[in-house]
């Protein structure tokens, strides 16, 4: 089987990675001590990709949990999933970062970052053909942010045969007061950029904004943030956990979604979202009105509008009682529809896939995956929250105590505004300017 190593870090890593694993061991069918129940074929068949299993038959993800401050995996620990993980899967330090990306990645986080090696080391011997990794993480805070593209660049060096994928959380005021955010979101994507090799971009401001418009819940919490967040997941991972899918590893994934390798950062979505006294929450969509919603801009997990841009590539996965062919017409109407947004040179764009297994709690449901050069609203709103205060050199001492250089945050910002030109460049069609720079 082709493994897939989870590392969940920081606090936002830890909280969406359980509500990851909740969902997963829901959709194959597994109970919270690890045992099997009356699972199909179809659930079983690709277990071992995201869980080790025992001889005596009990199954364990295969995730490490990290955090430089015990508290979250202590609440792991004494919840429900508490029994789930292997204990020694849980490496915590004693004080988080306070914010601070250079803690996580320079001083504070090199402290574990041995044991954390050593867990995954374990874990990558004990694969049959390990595939690659994937990372949970916020990139607002410093351990997820700091620590997490710390480790992410060690495993692109340590493993290069294998994939690093990442789903990293973008910060929004609208949910977090922390004012060094930008600065940590810019460092981190920097070695996004270098060092994985596709990376699902959730925005906390947009998961906000379908809290409250979408589901019209008054005051959204981190749970119902983790929700959105894990539905999507769980959609973006269905074609590795079941058998006969297009994109069936991150390996395919990357290859069809990515045309040029620094432009991995991709657009996620899901549908259907409806409040719970809306009179279509129950009901089925059809293929047509998930796609409506799919490619509507308030069903994306990143707030950005893609019909500003264009997309390279788009990836849906559909799932329940879904018809394939049904899909495969209703994606050509789509594509038609949507042609001007898409880039007419690269054929096969939209990929399709199908999972008779609904997600928990709906009969229907789809995910969608896109490569928009939109994605680049996002960059630019960080790096002009960024700009705002680098160029105060406001909280800078915070960095610099810890052997941060100022230049460094010069770097970060010029690399995040070139990626942004990049996808620009492609929206406006100007290639061949691209193809000359990139020589
Ligand atoms: N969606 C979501 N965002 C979260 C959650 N927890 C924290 N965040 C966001 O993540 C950022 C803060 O990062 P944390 O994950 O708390 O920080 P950390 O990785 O533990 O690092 P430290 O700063 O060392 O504590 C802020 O933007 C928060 O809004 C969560 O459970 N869900
Ligand atoms: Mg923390």
């Amino acid at each position: 089987m082709r493994e897939i190593i989870c590392l969940q870090i920081g606090q936002c890593g830890n909280q969406v990675g359980s509500r990851f694993w909740e969902l997963l061991c829901n959709e194959h069918s597994i109970q919270h001590d690890g045992s099997l129940m009356a699972a199909t074929e179809l659930q079983k068949e690709m277990l071992t990709v995201y869980f080790n299993m025992l001889e005596t038959g009990r199954l364990i993800p295969r995730s490490v949990l990290v955090d430089l401050e015990p508290g979250p995996l202590n609440s792991i620990r004494c919840g429900p999933l508490g029994k789930l993980f292997h204990p020694e899967s849980f490496i915590a330090g004693t004080s988080g970062t306070g914010n601070n990306w250079a803690k996580g990645f320079h001083t504070d986080g090199l402290e574990l970052l041995d044991s954390i090696l050593d867990v995954v080391r374990k874990e990558a011997e004990n694969c049959d053909c390990l595939q690659g990794f994937q990372v949970l993480h916020s990139l607002g805070g410093g351990t997820g942010s700091g620590l997490g593209t710390r480790i992410i660049s060690y495993l692109r060096e340590e493993y290069p045969d294998a994939m690093v994928a990442s789903f990293g959380v973008t910060p929004s005021p609208k949910v977090s007061e922390a004012v060094v955010e930008p600065y940590n979101t810019i460092l981190a994507t920097e070695q996004l950029v270098s060092s994985s090799d596709e990376t699902f971009c959730i925005d906390n401001e947009a998961l906000y904004d379908i809290c409250f418009r979408s589901l019209r819940l008054a005051k959204p919490t981190f749970a119902d943030l983790n929700h959105l967040i894990s539905i999507v997941m769980s959609g973006a991972t269905t074609c590795f956990r079941f058998p006969g899918q297009v994109n069936a590893d991150l390996r395919k994934l990357a290859v069809n979604m990515i045309p040029f390798p620094r432009l991995h950062f991709f657009l996620t979505g899901f549908a259907p979202l409806f409040a719970p006294e809306s009179r279509r929450f129950n009901e089925n969509l059809t293929v047509t009105e998930l796609y409506q919603q799919l490619f509507n801009p308030s069903n994306m997990m990143v707030a950005c509008d893609p019909r500003n841009g264009r997309y390279l590539t788009t990836a849906a996965i559909f799932r329940g009682k879904i018809s394939l062919s049904e899909v495969e017409m209703e994606t050509a109407s789509v594509q038609n529809a949507w042609g001007s947004h898409f880039f007419p040179w690269i054929p096969n764009r939209m990929k399709v896939a199908t999972c008779s297994i609904a997600p928990l709690g709906l009969k229907t449901s789809a995910t969608f995956i896109g490569n928009s050069t939109s994605i680049q609203e996002l960059f630019k709103r960080v790096a002009s929250q960024f700009k705002a205060m680098f160029s105060r050199k406001a909280f800078l001492h915070k960095y610099t105590e810890e052997g941060l250089e100022e230049s460094e945050f010069s770097e970060a910002y010029s690399c995040i505004l070139d990626l942004i030109s990049e996808y620009q460049c492609y929206q406006e069609g100007c290639e061949d300017t691209i193809n000359q720079a990139m020589g």
